[in-house]
This record gives C-alpha cells, sequence and structure tokens, in this order.
C-alpha cells in the first residue's frame, strides 16, 4: 500500500476512534434504570392516640370574650378596697361582653369553697375566677376543676398550691407593700426617741396579712422600729377600733400604728381621738390599699401614709383567662404596679380628685 493510502487509512481509523470515545466508550447498552426499589412500606400509622391536651378550651385558638362565662368567688364585701375589686369586676364584664356569675363568699371560707364546687358542677361556667380568703385547702377543689376541664385565674390573694393546678394568678406583692410600710414608717418616726408600733392585722390565714406582716419585719429593723402589739382586725374598722381602744386602756405610749388595711386605720384613727390624742400627729398612722376614705383621712391630716394595693383587676384577670382559654401559657403571677400616698404630698387634693375609687 502507498504511503498516501496508509496515511488515508490511519486517519479514518484515528478519526472513528475518535468519535466512539466523544459518545464516551462503544455505546453500552443504556445503563438500566436502577431496578424500583420497593416503596418503602408506609409506616403503620400511628395508633390513634389522645388528641394532645390543650390548656384551653373548645373554642381554642379563636375563643372570644363572649365564648366566656366566668364564675367569680369573691371574698365578700369587707370595705372600700373590695366594693372597688368588685365593681372592676361587673363593670369590665359588661364592657367586654363576657357573661360574669359573681358569689359572694360573705367572709366564710366554707361558703367560698361550696362556692367553687357550684362552678365545677354548672355545665355554663367555663372559667372560675377565685379571691382566695385563705392560702391553704384549694389543691382538691382545684384538681377537680382542672379534671372538669375547667380554666383557673386566681385574683388578688395568692394562694399556697401547685401553679400546675390553675393558669395565672394576678394581684400584689404584698410583701413589698409591707417593706415599703415600713420605710415609710421609719420616715414618720424619724428622730424619735421611741419608736413603739402596734399593728392592726387583716384575717390572719390571708397572704395579704401574712406577707405584708412579713415584709414589714423585715424592713423595719433598719431604723429600730418594735412592734409593741399586734392584733387581727379582721380587716373592718370596727373591730381595728375595738382592739386600739382595749390596747389605749393598757397604754398610751405609742409612736406608731400600721394598720394593713385602710378600714382597720379609720378604726383606730376614732379610738385615738376618744382617748383624747391627735391621730397623725400624737400618734402617726399608716395603711395599706389607698380607698378614697384614706384620701379623706389624709386631707384631714388624721392619717399619715396609705401604701396602695391596686383593686382594679379585672382587665388582666378577664385578659388572661381569654388567652388561657385560647391554650396559651400563661406567667404564673402577674404582679400589679403600686405606688404611695402621703398627706403632705403638696399636690394630694388633685391626685385625691384623679382617684376613681
Ligand atoms: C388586698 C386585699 C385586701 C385589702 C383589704 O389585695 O386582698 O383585702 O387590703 C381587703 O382591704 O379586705
Amino acid at each position: 500500500m502507498n504511503k498516501k493510502l496508509l496515511f488515508n487509512f490511519l486517519a479514518v481509523v484515528m478519526l472513528a476512534s475518535l468519535i466512539l470515545s466523544a459518545c464516551g466508550s462503544a455505546p453500552t447498552e443504556a445503563p438500566a434504570a436502577p431496578a424500583e426499589t420497593e416503596a418503602p412500606a408506609a409506616t403503620e400509622a400511628p395508633a390513634a392516640t389522645e388528641a394532645p391536651v390543650t390548656a384551653g378550651l373548645a373554642c381554642a385558638p379563636n375563643c372570644q370574650y363572649s365564648d366566656l362565662v366566668i364564675g367569680f368567688l369573691q371574698t365578700g364585701s369587707e370595705g372600700g378596697w373590695r366594693a372597688a375589686n368588685t365593681a372592676s369586676f361587673k363593670e369590665t364584664a359588661e364592657q367586654l361582653g363576657l357573661t360574669l356569675k359573681f358569689y359572694d363568699s360573705q367572709n366564710d371560707l366554707a361558703k367560698q369553697v361550696a362556692g367553687f364546687h357550684q362552678f365545677i358542677q354548672d355545665p355554663e361556667v367555663n372559667v372560675i375566677v377565685l379571691a382566695a380568703l385563705e392560702t391553704t385547702g384549694w389543691e382538691e377543689v382545684l384538681q377537680e376543676a382542672k379534671d372538669a376541664g375547667k380554666i383557673v385565674v386566681i385574683e388578688d390573694r395568692r394562694i399556697d398550691a401547685p401553679e400546675t393546678l390553675y393558669s395565672t394568678y394576678i394581684g400584689s406583692d404584698f410583701a413589698l407593700e409591707g417593706r415599703k410600710a415600713a420605710e415609710e414608717m421609719c420616715k414618720l418616726l424619724e428622730g424619735s426617741e421611741s419608736k413603739k408600733v402596734w399593728e392592726l392585722v387583716g384575717n390572719v390565714g390571708s397572704s395579704a396579712a401574712k406577707d405584708r406582716g412579713q415584709g414589714f419585719r423585715e424592713g423595719m429593723t433598719a431604723c429600730g422600729i418594735e412592734i409593741v402589739n399586734s392584733q387581727t382586725g379582721n380587716w373592718s374598722a370596727t373591730e381595728g377600733k375595738q382592739v386600739t381602744e382595749a390596747w389605749l386602756k393598757e397604754s398610751k405610749d405609742v409612736q406608731g400604728i400600721f394598720a394593713q388595711n385602710d378600714e382597720m386605720g379609720f378604726g383606730a384613727i376614732e379610738a385615738l381621738k376618744e382617748a383624747g390624742l391627735v391621730p397623725g400627729v400624737d400618734v402617726k398612722i399608716l395603711s395599706v390599699d389607698a380607698t378614697a376614705g384614706a384620701f379623706k383621712a389624709m386631707l384631714a391630716g388624721e392619717l399619715n401614709v396609705t401604701v396602695e394595693c391596686n383593686p382594679l383587676l379585672a382587665p388582666q384577670v378577664y385578659e388572661a383567662a381569654l388567652n388561657a382559654a385560647n391554650g396559651e401559657e400563661l406567667p404564673a403571677w402577674v404582679p400589679s404596679q403600686e405606688g404611695v400616698f402621703r398627706s403632705d404630698d403638696p399636690n394630694l387634693q388633685e391626685i385625691t380628685d384623679g382617684r376613681t375609687y
């Protein structure tokens, strides 16, 4: 074969091999599609299990205030603070369009527990609000309410029970109120050689009485106050006066009176006047609540200080109840924000005119 023919033959062979390699190796069987693998067997649908229990009501997560039927267990009607608290619940219920079933426990614990059972058995009631007369004895009835699918909100008075048994507690920091009271009493008695104080206590089983007393004792050591008499006046002006009268019969050597609420302070003021002493001058008077009567007594110079305790809790309580109804997790405690008012405040009349209770 002459050279030209040989070159052409080799070129053709090379070209052919190039063409084949560009497609890759000699065409082989298109790789077989991967063999169909068994589709994973659908896993067994989980056995039907209990739907996760939500803390909410059947209307969750779209409950409205109009869906709420609230059974409210009020302590009673022992004074100005309580009247303002009750009014807050009744007026706000009307404004929001929820149904309120009001139960007056008449300051009787057995009645309050009976009322609680009544609301648990009431098929219309889906939320129970409790202003507890005492801190203890609530676990069993709270568990019954939970088992019945009822939401429980604690208002005003804290209780000693597991937080898992209620949605939240909305109320004051009573121990802080007690510490504020001690701080103010120290100021009132500044420069006084003797700092003997008498304490009028609320209902001894209540959180307000226990915690205010504890807070006052924590704060009074700062200035050497000595509590020489302490007795319950059961939140009432009548009993506050009777207790103070009895103490005055024994001795008039007192520089300050710490009344755990305004009503008992008013009773002490009356007793001092009838014993020939000038309340607010001879004996400094400090109370808690900041009700309308306290502002009147401060303007008259008979009461020196009142530590505020906010009774207008209904808006916060109803909002918490609605959130709980919609299955929301709530903080264990929503503390109220409160101040202190003094008779020597130059703006006292203006402040008084702006108060709503
Ligand atoms: C305080 C409230 C107390 C008031 C009293 O939150 O529970 O109960 O201080 C009332 O006046 O009786």
